[in-house]
């Protein structure tokens, strides 16, 4: 899309100036993401949208103008607009008009690689253009039916919606299965210890994966730089086997289809043992920001106590002391604090454990490989019948060194 771009606000009464530019700012980088070049931005202040063409029409014919002046050949406007909207915009602007959701899925379909991604895009696509298919098709509705014509008889708009609409459940069935296999991996994973990083697009994510990680995910300074969830090892110490997850962004007004077709990838994040959700706390919103990530991650059904708040890119801030509990300060780009930032990971993991001891017997070498495996060892000693060991091993593997606990399952004391 090497377009030229007017980029439309409306500013409604809720809404000041400052804001209403803030989101003005986050659209026209959207664009840029998108290949297009800002020419011109426009705001409209109205008590509501217009229904016919959402700015008004005064205003609609002053972007008209601009269109002519500027020679834009593409209008994006920060709101969803209703089908009869963009048709009557096109009408009166005559050029071609998209909305934010529009906007946001031709970026997916760009970006989109992995079989799941390019899934999921397409059909948050065909369900985006179901009901707009209407403008294109119209002339050929009320054509006659009757027999012999069955089939022709049919509308070309009613063959296209069918066939779509065989395309979506055909997509539906296939992200099932896509979705059964990871529920299989996850659950030969459940060893494992997860700690998934969400938060709205440009925090810093990718960033802070490459950091915790030796992963090198791609970080850059775009807009949903990451559309597929993406794990690796931790790269520091953790009692057990730890793997973190990359996600693709929120944004402010994700289109609805877009969060249910992406809902399978971020359940993988949201299954995690730990969320971190990380804000970027240098950007002007970064509030609001923040309350759209939690609404999301609410919406998806997770349990505050497992998230922790990373205010990232304090390099900017010079915020670097938080004293707020379940939160840290750090820089992903510089690494500051990304240690006490570990220390909280593995605070919150060794609570999912208990410290125990162990006395086991000398010719069970394998029961302490596997102890070795899957808890941390804190202290052994070595006796003539036995190996003592103070370890701490995962609540939900206790059971499996049960006959060997030397002072029964209780937790043991630790110096
Ligand atoms: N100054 C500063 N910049 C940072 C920090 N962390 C990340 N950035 C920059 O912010 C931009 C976005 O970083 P990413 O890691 O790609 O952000 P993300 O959250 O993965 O973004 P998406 O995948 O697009 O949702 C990049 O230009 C990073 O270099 C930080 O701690 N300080
Ligand atoms: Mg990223």
């Amino acid at each position: 899309m090497p377009e030229n771009v007017i980029a439309v606000a409306l500013i409604l009464p809720d809404l000041t100036r400052s804001v209403a530019e803030e989101h003005l700012a986050e659209l026209e980088k959207l664009i840029e993401t998108a290949g297009g070049t800002v020419v011109d931005r426009v705001f409209a202040k109205r008590p509501r949208p217009d229904p016919a063409t959402y700015v008004g029409s005064g205003k609609a014919e002053q972007i008209k103008a601009l269109v002519q002046r500027s020679g834009a050949t593409l209008i994006v406007f920060d709101d969803d607009l209703s089908p009869a909207q963009v048709r009557n915009l096109e009408k009166i602007t005559e050029v071609k008009v998209i909305d934010r959701s529009g906007l946001i899925l031709d970026i997916f379909a760009g970006r989109a690689r992995s079989r799941e991604a390019r899934t999921q895009v397409e059909l948050a696509q065909l369900e985006y253009m179901l009901p707009r298919l209407t403008r294109a098709w119209t002339h050929l509705e009320r054509q006659a039916g009757g027999i012999g014509t069955r089939g022709v008889g049919e509308t070309q708009l009613e063959l296209d919606r069918r066939i779509i609409r065989n395309r979506i459940a055909r997509l539906k069935e296939e992200l099932e299965k896509i979705e059964r296999t990871r529920e299989t991996q996850r659950k030969s994973r459940n060893a494992v210890f997860s700690v998934a990083l969400v938060g709205y697009t440009n925090a810093g994510k990718s960033t802070l994966f490459n950091r915790l990680t030796s992963g090198s995910a791609d970080a850059a300074d775009k807009l949903f730089a990451t559309l597929d969830a993406k794990s690796a090892r931790a790269a520091f110490d953790m009692p057990r086997e730890t793997v973190v997850i990359d996600t693709v962004g929120f944004i402010r007004k994700l289109p609805h289809h877009l969060v249910a077709s992406f809902r399978s990838t971020m359940e993988e994040a949201v299954a995690a043992d730990l969320v971190l959700h990380v804000i970027d706390s240098s950007h002007p919103q970064f509030e609001d920001q923040r309350a759209v990530g939690e609404a999301v991650l609410r919406e998806l059904g997770v349990v505050m106590d497992r998230v922790i708040e990373v205010y990232n890119k304090a390099d900017r801030t010079d915020m670097f002391e938080l004293r707020r509990k379940n939160a840290a300060s750090v820089s992903a780009l510089t690494g500051r604090n990304i240690e006490r930032l570990i220390d909280i990971i593995r605070e919150r993991e060794l609570e999912n454990g208990e410290v125990i001891q162990l006395e086991i017997p000398h010719n069970d070498a394998r029961v302490i490989a596997k102890l070795h495996d899957v808890a941390e060892v804190y202290e052994q000693r070595v006796t003539d019948r036995a190996m003592m060991i103070t370890a701490w091993v995962p609540r939900d593997l206790l059971h499996l060194f049960e006959a060997y606990a030397a002072i029964g399952l209780k937790p043991a004391k630790v110096s």
